[in-house]
């Protein structure tokens, strides 16, 4: 059974950006009440009540996962690995966004299923076959019969967005061939825990892994997971590597090593859960203090990074453009929208930071080397960002 520990109060749907901030516009505004569970069966940290995915994979799907040079360079090197480690004959990738892992591959070598049809039509126009749908039996089945079973199926940041994790692995048993891989990769719960990124849960993160939740869920689904990594993506995250349970692969000892760690940090434990909760409402007055503070001080604060996690956030804290003026995002289809929830006028980035501009909050702390590099005229006029990660404190040069 799920038990609450965390209340992040009222939030929108993150990729709702908003085209115009009317009356009419605002009332319409979807908002629900994002709550965190931790599972003492399995070990799961899931949302409380997850929203019908139908609301949220749509044709407006704002994110797009080749915005970053460090991402580009992440899904490089993982197709590289996964080709040299595999030779697979027939991939899939399920939830492709706009093709940046998919482009390392041939047309002949990998087909995709993406449930948002904007972003499915994108790759298919790049020539790789890809089905705007939901992953599922249905349509891994579909797929088993036109074409063939899978040797490697490969999915980044979407399986800890799936609410029904049963049917999502029943349909990976179900596509592989005898001795295919699944390899999978989300934000780590371990991380999270140790970052106080607590901005990680928001809609579309209806699950946050660890290595003993997964390993218990996919039992289930007669796979197991036979190597794993920790990786620096996303503030943490982990990758798990999964075979059909009868295959011959032998499990490796990291397996082994990672669940003795987990069960240290007390990742199987509510209690460890709790005192996290009790960290991110003290980082939540932290923020507000500090920003209030500067405020006063008649600074000018912006926010770098229109992104999903900086949803949770704003709402969370009540930060709205009294505290910060605007968010820069180098996303087309973001700029000259609002912010969900808390309506932000969000901007291009331009040349970079407005030379007036005195401090930008880190809503895509996860990239701060990437944009260090980037702002380096802003860091050097004496420009400072500030983030909340691991404790809420300003970066300067
Ligand atoms: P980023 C999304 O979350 C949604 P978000 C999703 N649910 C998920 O799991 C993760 O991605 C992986 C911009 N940017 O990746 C681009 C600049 O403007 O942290 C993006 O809009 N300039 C699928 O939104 C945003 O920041 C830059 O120099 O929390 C980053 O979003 C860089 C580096 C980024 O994910």
């Amino acid at each position: 059974m799920k038990k609450k520990f965390l209340n992040l109060l009222k939030q929108p749907i993150t990729n709702s950006y908003l085209r115009k901030i009317d009356k009419k516009t605002i009332k319409k505004e979807f908002f629900y009440n994002l709550s965190v569970g931790f599972d003492d069966k399995n070990y799961l940290v899931s949302l409380i009540n997850p929203i019908n995915p139908k609301k949220q994979y749509t044709d407006k799907y704002a994110h797009r996962a080749s915005q970053s040079v460090t991402m580009n360079e992440s899904f490089k090197q993982i197709a590289l690995k996964l080709k040299k480690r595999f030779v697979s004959k027939f991939s899939l990738e399920s939830g492709s966004n706009d093709g940046v892992f998919l482009k390392n591959f041939t047309k002949k070598q990998i087909i995709a299923v993406e449930p948002c049809k904007n972003l499915a039509k994108i790759t298919n126009k790049m020539g790789y076959k890809t089905y705007g749908q939901f992953w599922n039996k249905k349509i891994a089945r579909k797929i088993v019969k036109k074409h063939f079973n899978l040797d490697l199926i490969f999915s980044a940041n979407t399986i800890s967005h799936i609410p029904n994790l049963k049917e999502t692995f029943d349909a990976v048993c179900l596509a592989l061939s005898k001795n295919g891989v699944f390899v999978f990769e989300d934000p780590y719960i371990g991380s999270v825990i140790k970052m106080n990124s607590y901005d990680q849960f928001y809609d579309e993160h209806v699950h946050l892994f660890s290595l003993l939740s997964i390993s218990e869920i996919l039992e289930k689904s007669n796979l197991k997971i036979f190597d794993v990594e920790l990786l620096p993506t996303h503030g943490g995250s982990i990758r798990f590597y999964v075979c059909k349970k009868l295959s011959k692969i032998k499990i490796k000892k990291n397996v082994f090593d990672l669940k003795k760690k987990e069960l240290l940090q007390g990742l199987n434990k509510l209690s460890t859960y709790k005192k996290f909760s009790i960290r991110i409402n003290k980082s939540k007055k932290s923020l507000i203090r500090l920003l209030k503070k500067i405020k006063k001080k008649g600074k000018r604060v912006i926010s770098y990074g229109a992104t999903y996690k900086s949803a949770t956030i704003f709402n969370y804290c009540n930060i709205d453009s009294n505290l910060i003026e605007y968010v820069v995002d180098s996303t087309k289809n973001k700029q000259g929208k609002f912010t969900p929830g808390k309506h932000i006028p969000i901007k291009s980035p331009g040349s970079g930071i407005d030379k007036n501009i005195d401090y930008a909050f880190l809503g895509a702390w996860n990239f701060l080397k990437e944009i260090k590099k980037k702002e380096i005229k802003f860091l050097k006029k004496g420009g400072k960002f500030i983030t909340h990660v691991p404790s809420v404190r300003t970066i300067g040069l």
